[in-house]
Formats: structure tokens, sequence, C-alpha cells
């Protein structure tokens, strides 16, 4: 029989040619007469070595022969997932017909096993031979037989724990597990498995489903103080602030099966879905820091999604995005889907645009698992697989774990209104825990019985416990921090003497020898050297670089990240020297002295809400470091909206968790237009209560400095929000001599001091005071004060009260912002001025209500902004 000959593919003039056996590929060769190069590895590595040897060959003679068994077994690891029994119900996922798959025989038959049974892995779009190869060596085996008993019970614990809810709590919402039950065996799993190759902790992040079910189950939350929160034993003790059971975090022990123990946090989430994600993975990128060179190892990132959130949630895929970026990774993280095929009421077509709610994650080399929930011996094979990729390649895994929703979104909402067909079917179909039983063999009633009255004896001593169960307890790293009001006691003397302003001030503006630096920049530092040498007043990025060496000498560690952070949006900063001969690149700040703290800057990802939320949580597990953010442009720090609403402003209310993170907001109106002139200051005041955060704008380059020591050193923490200049930052009327930085602190509101008789008083926060000071002084007036507001919150009554109170003959005090007048600080400070000030006239200047902060226009910027300045310095204020 002639051997046919059907090439696969062409590529650059080689035919690729699968063929049974090197044997029969010979025999074509010889009577084709063809020059083959014969290769019996994978398909993707014969493309590979095409590609690269016909650099080197003739071409049209070329044939690269393939063994049938490798064609068979490369199409199935391509597109097995498709055909796999993923969808417990049958409903949604149905095999697809895929022609690529139509083999038929004994090797088909053994590839069809491996790659579409209960588990579908997506993998061949990983470039990485190693990576695909050690993927398929697991998948292509026999899997090992797990400890079904022990399965079994945790499966009718989990299940068990929501029936008693059910039962107990008619109506009240929990977001059931039951329907991907499989999670509490998996999570076993991964912990376990974890812990064998050396986690100690795990940081968890997860969103409502199932919660309740991780708190019981797997950090060991006793059933009773869960079930005290339906009680909701004591109301008063939370009137107006705490959070709902559903969100709070937890702390727990797991007991691996090997005796060891291993610590657990679950992130406090808000109801906003995903948003703790970055939240998570900031939290265990400090954590891991703090383990030192091991920390990857020693704590594993899980993050437990829904399957709708994950397709739909922008602040995931920043998420998702920062997996091996040097500044941000945690040595990859296990990312499970709780896929119940369904979102609130919507399908799975309404809720993502592809097959699969994971498919967001094929944008990374990193593997995805689906496993059908109800094949529970398979979902603990994947955890271990999973998790010994993780220790083996640092990247994330995806595993999707496909199940269905037994009740409605929550147990007050009825299904079978939008889904009956779905439900009439879940209605008749086992719970898992007996599924399982069924398939083991086992008669699990004895224990159901067992733990239902466990269960019901926790509901009777829930219903007698009167105390609202305490907050989250702190890690130790916490004890020497406050939260709470804000108290005197807090301030701290921030002046650095003459003397370690120049030790400092030498040693951030040196490089070694043979550094080749590029001319601006030297002469930026050379001019900095002047700064620390009392020579050259200091500008803002003289005096940020002295606070953060100042707090590194003191062994406080400083991480700074935003876009483009390290040279600085306003070319001020250039932590990070580039050496112009090679693009080494040296840090000075990492350079001070053998003993001193730990220097992060970091260009971080084109992403606001991830990154903010990544160091909001960073700061979360390290009190001890001044942890900031930085925006571009302070305006698109709403791109973080969540992150701010939900964790920096109303964490410490809703869980009592305390922050010190630092947001630094350029802003300004110089005529840069709409979105690059205002940080939007009025939603931080809105924001503003019980002495939740700190906003602050400081006018000089001494006072920025003092903030940020400030924020470091006190122990009072709380998010800080600051203001940041821009035209300012080398300004000479915002720039400050030596001894401001020698003396003093920050100072909450700057007083008037050149202008003796005061008729009128102009209240103003940031660059617009300087620009009334100027042309105060070309006018020669010499009645009009100018006071600035360098902190608006926590408002400073009695500093404000005591300045207006040195000028008794200003009958008129006005506000005065560069903001339209739905915008700005106006709002805020207004209404408190006229309770302050019930004796004097209290007015305002500002730019007219509009929509948007600013003109587009440079020109009618700076007509309005004159129109604003002389409005501000003549008498005939309204
Ligand atoms: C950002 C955000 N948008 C909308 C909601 C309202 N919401 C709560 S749960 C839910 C459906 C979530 O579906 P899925 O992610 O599949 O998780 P499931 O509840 O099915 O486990 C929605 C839309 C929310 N909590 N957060």
């Amino acid at each position: 029989m002639t051997p046919r000959f059907i090439p696969l593919q062409e590529i650059r003039g080689i035919s690729l040619v699968f063929w049974r056996d090197v044997g029969s590929a010979a025999l074509t060769v010889r009577m084709l007469r063809i020059q083959p190069l014969i290769w019996t590895g994978s398909y993707n590595e014969a493309v590979h070595k095409a590609i690269m040897v016909t650099k080197n060959l003739p071409l049209e003679r070329t044939n690269l022969l393939i063994s049938q068994r490798d064609q068979i077994f490369d199409a199935f690891r391509r597109w097995g997932h498709l055909q796999a029994d993923l969808d417990p119900l049958g409903q949604y996922l149905i095999p697809d017909p895929i022609p690529e798959l139509s083999f038929e025989g004994e090797e088909a038959e053994e590839a069809r096993n491996y790659y579409c049974a209960t588990i579908g892995v997506e993998f061949m779009h990983i470039p990485d031979p190693a990576k695909r190869e050690w993927i398929q060596e697991r998948m292509e085996q026999a899997a090992a037989k797990p400890n079904q008993l022990q399965i079994l019970e945790r499966l009718t614990q989990a299940d068990l724990f929501e029936q008693v809810i059910q039962s107990r709590y008619l109506g009240t919402k929990r977001f059931s597990l039951e329907g991907v039950t499989v999670l509490i065996p998996f999570l076993d799993e991964v912990l376990n498995r974890a812990a064998e190759l050396g986690a100690e902790k795990s940081v968890m992040g997860m969103s409502h489903r199932g919660r309740l079910n991780v708190m019981a189950n797997t950090f060991g939350k006793s059933p009773a103080d869960i079930f005290s929160k339906f009680e909701d034993a004591n109301p008063r003790s939370i009137l107006g602030g705490g959070d709902v059971k559903y969100h709070v975090g937890a702390t727990g022990q797991f007991v691996t099966r090997s005796g060891s123990t291993m610590g657990l946090h679950l992130v406090s989430n808000p109801s906003h879905l995903e948003a703790v994600d970055p939240v998570a993975m900031g939290r265990a990128r400090a954590q891991q820091v703090r383990f030192g060179e091991d920390g990857q190892s020693k704590v594993l990132p899980v993050l437990i999604h829904g399957d709708a959130a994950f397709a739909g949630q922008g602040i995931w895929a920043e998420t998702l995005g920062l997996g091996t970026i040097p500044g941000y990774t945690v040595g990859g993280t296990i990312q499970i889907i709780v896929n119940n095929l369904i979102g609130f009421t919507a399908d799975p077509d309404e809720a993502y645009s592809s097959r699969f709610s994971s498919d967001i994650g094929k944008r990374l080399p990193i593997p995805i698992f689906h496993v059908n929930a109800e094949d529970t011996d398979a979902a603990v094979r994947v955890a271990a697989m999973a998790v010994e990729y993780r220790y083996t390649f640092h990247t994330d895994v995806i595993i999707d774990l496909i199940g269905y929703r037994r009740h409605g979104h929550s147990e007050v909402d009825d299904p079978t209104i939008t889904q009956p067909l779905r439900y009439a079917k879940i209605k008749n179909h086992p719970p898992l825990y007996e599924f399982y039983a069924q398939k083991i063999g086992a008669d699990p009633s004895p224990r159901v019985k067992e733990l239902q009255v466990q269960l019901a004896e926790a509901q009777k001593q829930a219903v007698q416990m009167k105390k609202r169960v305490a907050l989250a307890k702190f890690p130790d790293y916490w004890s020497n921090y406050s939260g709470g009001p804000y108290k005197s006691e807090y301030e701290v003397d921030t002046a650095l003497s003459a003397a370690s302003i120049k030790e400092i001030s030498d040693s951030l503006t040196s490089y070694p020898r043979d550094f080749h630096i590029h001319p601006k920049i030297k002469k930026l530092l050379e001019q900095r050297r002047e700064m620390g040498r009392g020579e050259r007043v200091f500008d803002y990025g003289m005096a940020e670089a002295l606070a953060f060496g100042s707090l590194l000498f003191q062994g406080t560690p400083v991480r700074l990240s935003g876009q483009d952070s390290q040279r600085g949006t306003f070319n001020q900063r250039h932590s990070v020297l580039v050496d112009i001969e090679d693009e080494q690149v040296y840090i000075p700040l990492e350079h001070l002295s053998p003993t001193q703290a730990r220097f992060e800057v970091y260009n971080s990802i084109l992403s606001e809400a991830g990154v903010l939320g990544f160091e909001y949580g960073y700061s979360r597990d390290y009190p001890e470091a001044l942890v900031l953010w930085e925006a571009q442009f302070g305006d698109f720090a709403n791109g973080a909206q969540i992150i701010i609403d939900q964790f920096i402003a109303s964490g410490e209310d809703k869980w009592g968790l305390l922050s010190a993170v630092v947001m630094l907001l350029p802003h300004g109106y110089e005529g840069q237009g709409p979105e690059h002139s205002s940080a939007r200051l009025e939603r931080y005041l809105q924001l503003a209560a019980h002495d939740n955060i700190q906003i602050c704008q400081p006018s000089t380059a001494a006072q920025y400095f003092h903030l940020l020591r400030r924020q470091a050193m006190r122990k009072w923490r709380k998010p800080l929000i600051v203001f940041t200049p821009k035209s300012m930052l080398r300004n000479p009327d915002a720039s400050s001599p030596i001894a401001s930085f020698e003396q003093s602190r920050f100072l909450n509101v700057l007083p008037e001091t050149e202008v003796q008789n005061v008729k009128r008083l102009l209240l103003c926060t940031g660059k617009i005071g300087h620009e009334l000071r100027i042309e105060r002084a070309k006018r020669k007036d010499s009645t009009t004060g100018i006071v600035f507001l360098e902190q608006l919150y926590p408002w400073p009554e009695a500093e404000l009260a005591a300045e207006v109170a040195r000028h008794p003959e200003a009958r008129e005090v006005i506000w005065v912002q560069e903001e339209p007048d739905n915008m700005g600080a106006l709002s805020f400070v207004v209404p408190r001025l006229r309770r302050l000030l019930p004796d004097r006239k209290v007015l305002s200047i500002k730019r007219s209500a509009a929509a948007s902060p600013a003109t587009g226009s440079a020109k009618a910027h700076d007509m309005e902004q004159k129109t604003l300045i002389s409005l501000a310095l003549r008498d005939e204020t309204k």
C-alpha cells in the first residue's frame, strides 16, 4: 500500500506530515523521494522546530513527519476541554462538536479519557513548552485515589451547615454554597498541598457566595458565632457602623493532614464584587515581605470569585494584570471560580461573551482548569495540581469549579420565576454529599444526624449570645498603632537637625564613580546637594526625597507606586537614576546607610483601582511603613472610586480595620483642561466623618516634608489624601528655606505673616493662595490677609479660630477657590466658617457652577483665573 502523503500544514516550504510511526514515515520518504526532517515531538514543537530549521535548509524538498499519536493527543490537549463533561446539570456547557477531535480508535479513546472527562484544561496557549509538558504529564496519567471518607465527611459538613441555616433562618440572606460545596474539600487540598510545599499562611479574598460556609468549615469559626450574627444579638453596639455578616473578615487556623497548623486570613470584603482582589494581593505581598526571602512560599494567596463577576468586573482584569510585575507579584495566586452558571438572575450567555467565564484568564500564559463540581475526586486532584504548578512556576492558576446554585441568588429570591426549568431540575437533584456517598458506597445518615444535633445546639447557644462577637484581632505588628478619634497627643516632632539634613542630602545626591549620569540629572543633584547644605531653597522634589530619606534612616520602610512614579509625572522626582551608557539603574534612596529600611518605588501598570487597592492592602499589613500611591493626575483617582469609598474611607467604620495609606493627587487649575485640573477635593470631603481620613494640601515644600513625616511617625493610623502641586513643584513661592525643615512641624493652618492690619481675610488652600499673594504684592495691597488651610480634615477649628482672632478688624472672611461653585471645598468650609465666626461676614469666591471641573481652553482659563483673583482682591465681593 502506498502511504498517502497529507501535508498538514506548510511552514515556509516545509510540509508538516503526521505519521503513525517513524518506520512508515521512512517508507513514505523513500517512495516520495523527499528529504525529510523527522520529528516525533508534539505539534507545537514541530512547528517551532520547522521555523527554526528553515533558516538553514533548501526549502522545497524538506518535510517534517510527526507520529499520528502525537497528532491525536495534540488535538485533545488543545480542544479537549470543549468536549469535556463539565456541567452537572448538562444545561449550558454542552460538549461542542469539534472536527479536530473526530478521531477514532484506541489512541483517541485514551486521549479522550484524559481530556474530555470531568476535567477540562486549557494550557496550549502557554508559550513555554516546559509548562505545557508539566501539565500534559500530569493529565495523562491515572488519578490517585484520594481519602474518600474524609471527603465525604467534609461534603456532609458543608451541605449540612447550609441546610441547618436554611431551616432555622428561612428567608435570611446567607448566599448558600449548595451546588458548589465541593469548594470545601477543594480548599482542604489546596491548603494541605501548600503546607507540604512550605506555606505557613494563606491570605484569601472572596465575595458573598459560600463565605459563611468557608468561615465555618475552613477557618474553623464556631457555628454558634456565625449563627449569632443571624440573631443580630446586639444592634445597639453597632448603630450606624459595622457590616453585614457575609462581608466581615476572619482569621483562623487550618489543621493540615500532617497535624501542622496554617494561619488563615479572610480579607474583609465590600459588596462590590471583585474589589477585594487587589487588596488581598497587596496584603499577601506585605506578609510575604515580612517573611523575607522565602515569603512567596510561606504565604499563599487564594482568591475566590463568582462566574459573572469574574467575567464582568474591570477591577479583576486590572488585578490579573499585576501577576508577574516585579513590584506587585505574589508568586502566583490560586484563582478559584465558584461557578454556579448564573449571576443573580442572569444566564451565562448574558453574563459573558465567551464560552467560559474564565476566558479573560487566557490573556496570560497561565493554565485554566475547568472541573465538574460534582466530581469531587477530580476537583481534589486539580487542587493538588494547581498548587504544585503555582509552587513550580510561580504564576497564577485558574480553577473553574462548575456546579449550580441550589436556591435563589440570596435565600429571599425565588429563582423559579426567572429560571423555572432549571430550578425544576435542581429541586430533584440530590445534594453533593448524598451523590458522593452513593458513589463510594457509604451511608452518610448517622453522621448527618450527629451534625444536625451539633448545629442545632450551636444555634441555641447563638440565641443566648447577647454580646456582639468581637471584631478582628489585629496581628502584633499593629499593637503600637491606634485609630479612632484624633487626639493632640498624636502630634510628633518632625524636624531634622541641619547635620542630618546635610548627611541625608549628601547620600541621596551621590552615585557611583563609574555611573554615567544624564547631564540634566547631574545638575539637578548638584542643586539638591546645595539645598541640603542650606545654600539654596528646597523645592518639593527635594523635600519629598529628604522626607523619604530621613524616614529610611530612622528605620521606616517607604513604598511608593503609581504610573511613572520613579521619575515623577512632572519630572520632579528622579528617584531612579538611569546610566546613559548602559541603562543600568541606581536608586540613591536604597544606598543611604547599611542599617536603613527598605525603599521601593515602582512605575505601576496603567491601572488605578487595581494598584490603589493593592497599596491599601499592603498598608494593612505593613503599618510601620509609609505606603504611598500616586495618581498621574488627581482626577484619575476616580477610576479607583470603589477602593476609596469601600475601603479607604469606610474600612475602619465597617470592620475596625486601620490603614495609613497615602494618596498623592496632583491638583490645581493651570489651563490643562477638564481632566488635568481638579483632583476632586469635594469627593474626599464628602467622605469625611468621625476622623476617618486626613485631607491635606501642603502649600510649601517644607509643609509637604513635615506632612509625610508626620504620617509615618505618629501612632495614629489614618489614610492621608494629599493634594499635591504641579506648577508649584519648583515655584520659588512654594519653596522653603532649610530653617523650615530644622524647626516646626506640619501646620494645619498657615497664618498671615506679612500684612499687619488686615481688613479682609482671604482663606484658601493650595496654589491659589500663592497667586493671590503675588497679585496682592503687585497691587501693594496692605489690608488683605491671606491664610492657607493646609489640612481640611480633620477640620482644624481651633487653629483657624486662633488665626482669625489675630485679625479682629477683618469683618469679612472670604473663602477663595479655583474650582466651580459646586466643587472644591466650598460647601464643606463655608458652613463651618459661618458656625465658627458668627460675628463675621463669610463670603466666597469661585468659578460658577459647572458640569466639568475646568475649561478646555488655556486662554479661557487665564481669563477666568484673572477674574477670580481680581474679584478676591477687591472689596466688592458679593
Ligand atoms: C460591583 C457590583 N455590581 C453589582 C453587584 C450586585 N450583585 C451582587 S451578587 C451579583 C451576582 C453575582 O454573580 P456571580 O459573580 O456569578 O456570583 P454568584 O452570586 O452567582 O455566586 C450581583 C450582580 C455587586 N455586588 N457588585
